[in-house]
């Protein structure tokens, strides 16, 4: 309704404010009500555990064991109706259905990928897993392509389920631990129950090759789930539609905000088992913290109370969405002197818009829980074009590319202070952020922009994205 409409224009910030209009006065309501979720969970983080006596059984074999690889698919987004020898420059947001082209057989920088270009990145993993076996695989949403105005729900429903079953296809005895992106929703980025009911019933039912009947379980009830894969090791995946600034039931009502489905005290719950088991915890979602969130964005205010919290409980968190080859290092949030842990945020697989196909497989060791490097791969799709090979090359690993000697939180900040004195560096970083050619929208980075993806690397706890902004 018209109230509503306007509420939402306010908060993003985009029309004028009349201080007599009562909107302004519901909306103040409303951040209240926000401050107040946040509030709640500081409180809840101060409270004494309830912990369980008995650990969570871990799943039968699952194959970690000393040094183990993760793959992680993000943010595919395949367009059935891709056409070779269409129409790149189209004038809509999606292109490469129709028209007389440039668009050719793999795949264009200005459109989503067709079906048989994921189906030979799934073959050149399989190359790949040859010579570094993958124990799990992350996947980390977003399945349907950019068509934004022709999408409904059906095409949604397909989506999921056709890319469900081709990962099920080529990795039937591997472990699959997915989360749903905010492309998968009908309106895409609405998500509110009763209305979205539908989309974790195609969840629940597309995941059932990959999670136990417990998982599913929770999947159909709020979309998130957890899962203990080997004794001391546990998987958390979140919801993230809490962290869409595009849902506006979150502007609203706050409605996911620890109020209706419970994601956060759930979240916490898991976390305080975890820790009074001595688990350690991988997070996988879509949305990460990168961008500085709206003042009626508090989710990721929320989760950084959290992972400040159980920073020692948690050694992995493995997001996707932004289509950028990013990270983000946290800090404590007393003096952001003392770095606790980073996000990892991998490119996509999707050329959209401006980006080369791109996978990633992250070098584990089971014994001390912790990440240890990763292998970036990426496909030039020009080049592929023009040789009719596709072919996924080693791009980069951050031990060599910025000659770190571990992945300890210690080096990440570390390398943090590096970028803010050597451009070269942070240069480096960007080159393989944008994840592409040099020749599309994103040009050389200037100061300005060098500013601005060096905020978004410490931009969540420390305020300095705000200051970026401003
Ligand atoms: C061409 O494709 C676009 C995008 O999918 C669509 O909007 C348009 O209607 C199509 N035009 C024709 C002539 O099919
Ligand atoms: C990967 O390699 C392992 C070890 O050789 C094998 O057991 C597994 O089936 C392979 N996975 C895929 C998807 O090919
Ligand atoms: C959600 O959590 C609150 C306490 O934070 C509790 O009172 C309420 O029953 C929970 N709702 C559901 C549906 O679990
Ligand atoms: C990061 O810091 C936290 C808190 O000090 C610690 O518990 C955790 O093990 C560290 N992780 C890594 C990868 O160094
Ligand atoms: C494609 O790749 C295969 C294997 O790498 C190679 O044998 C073949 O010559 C390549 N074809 C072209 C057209 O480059
Ligand atoms: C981080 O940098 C400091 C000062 O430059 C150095 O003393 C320390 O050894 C570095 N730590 C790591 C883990 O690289
Ligand atoms: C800056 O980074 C570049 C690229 O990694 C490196 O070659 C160079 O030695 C660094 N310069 C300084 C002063 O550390
Ligand atoms: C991809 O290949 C094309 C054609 O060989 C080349 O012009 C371009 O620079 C390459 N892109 C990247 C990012 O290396
Ligand atoms: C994005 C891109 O490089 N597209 C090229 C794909 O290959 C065809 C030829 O096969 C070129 O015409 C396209 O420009």
């Amino acid at each position: 309704n018209n109230s509503n409409n306007k509420e939402i224009c306010y908060k993003l910030d985009i029309c004028s404010h009349d201080p007599n209009d009562v909107t302004v006065n519901k909306m103040a309501k409303s951040n209240e009500m926000a401050q107040g979720a946040l509030d709640k969970v500081k409180a809840r983080l101060q409270k004494k555990p309830v912990v369980l006596n008995n650990p969570t059984t871990p799943r039968s074999k699952t194959g970690f064991s000393g040094t183990s690889y993760i793959l992680q698919l993000a943010d595919i987004h395949m367009d059935p109706l891709y056409a070779v020898g269409s129409e790149p420059h189209c004038g809509e947001p999606q292109c490469c259905r129709n028209g007389t082209g440039a668009a050719g057989f793999w795949g264009d920088h200005m459109c989503d990928i067709p079906i048989w270009t994921v189906k030979q990145i799934l073959s050149q993993i399989v190359e790949i897993n040859k010579t570094m076996p993958i124990s799990m695989v992350i996947w980390s949403g977003d399945n349907s392509p950019h068509d934004v105005w022709m999408m409904d729900e059906q095409t949604q429903v397909t989506a999921i389920q056709v890319m469900s079953e081709m990962i099920h296809e080529y990795f039937p005895n591997t472990i699959v631990m997915p989360s749903c992106g905010n492309h998968e929703s009908y309106p895409m980025d609405e998500f509110l129950l009763p209305q979205q009911q539908w989309l974790l019933d195609t969840l629940a039912d597309s995941w059932q090759p990959f999670l136990t009947s417990e998982e599913v379980a929770t999947v159909k009830k709020a979309g998130y789930f957890t899962s203990v894969l080997q004794p001391g090791l546990r998987v958390i995946s979140l919801f993230t539609f809490d962290a869409d600034i595009l849902n506006f039931y979150n502007l609203l009502r706050h409605s996911n905000l620890n109020i209706r489905d419970n994601q956060t005290d759930w979240f916490i719950n898991t976390l305080e088992q975890a820790e009074s088991h001595n688990e350690k915890v991988w997070v996988v979602g879509h949305i990460p913290c990168t961008f500085y969130p709206l003042p009626t964005n508090h989710w990721c205010r929320i989760y950084e109370a959290i992972f400040e919290r159980f920073s020692e409980v948690i050694v992995g968190q493995f997001y996707g969405h932004t289509h950028f080859d990013q990270l983000v290092v946290f800090t404590e949030t007393a003096t952001h002197s003392m770095p606790t842990g980073t996000n990892y945020v991998a490119p996509s697989m999707t050329t959209y818009v401006g980006h080369d196909p791109a996978i990633r497989l992250y070098e584990f060791n089971y014994d001390t829980k912790q990440i240890t490097n990763w292998y970036q791969y990426r496909t030039n799709i020009t080049e592929a074009n023009i040789t009719g090979n596709l072919t996924m090359s080693l791009a980069y690993t951050p031990l060599e590319l910025y000659q770190m000697p571990d992945l300890s939180n210690e080096s990440w900040f570390n390398l943090t202070q590096r970028f803010l004195h050597n451009d070269t560096l942070l240069d480096d970083y960007y080159f393989q952020l944008r994840s592409g050619p040099h020749t599309t929208w994103m040009e050389q980075c200037d100061s300005v922009c060098r500013r601005l993806w060096y905020c978004e690397i410490l931009g969540v706890t420390t305020d300095l994205l705000k200051e970026c902004a401003d």
